[in-house]
């Protein structure tokens, strides 16, 4: 056991990407592009914009507009297709969605999946 969590200490980090500051706030990592590396939905906190980052390569895409009101429940594949969606509350009203993960990590039209959060 000893062993095993000196080894963790010394794994070697990666470098994904700089100024992730107080800016973003993630909405979940997972596969999203099916590219076999883990991709990362975040919310620019000033502007509102969801986007995805699909790192390694590190390209952005711009996923929606309007998140500035939402919190995240994470990023699981709620309905069972094999892309992971996204869970999300609409803090005003207390309602929690399913935005379900579409193509090149876009996101379908959602579905609200619970009230009175
Ligand atoms: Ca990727
Ligand atoms: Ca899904």
């Amino acid at each position: 056991m000893a062993e095993l969590l000196a080894q963790r200490r010394q794994a070697t980090r990666v470098l994904l990407g700089t100024g992730w500051s107080t800016n973003y706030s993630t909405f979940g990592i997972a596969n999203v592009v099916g590219d076999s590396t883990p991709d990362v939905y975040a919310r620019l906190t000033s502007t509102g914009i969801l986007n995805l980052y699909d790192f390694p390569p590190n390209n952005v895409s711009q996923v929606g507009t309007g998140w500035g009101n939402f919190t995240s429940f994470g990023l699981t594949d709620f309905n069972s297709d094999g892309k992971p969606d996204v869970i999300a509350r609409d803090n005003s009203t207390g309602t929690v969605y399913l935005y379900p993960g579409a193509a090149n990590g876009l996101l379908s039209p959602r579905t609200s999946i619970a009230t009175g959060w």
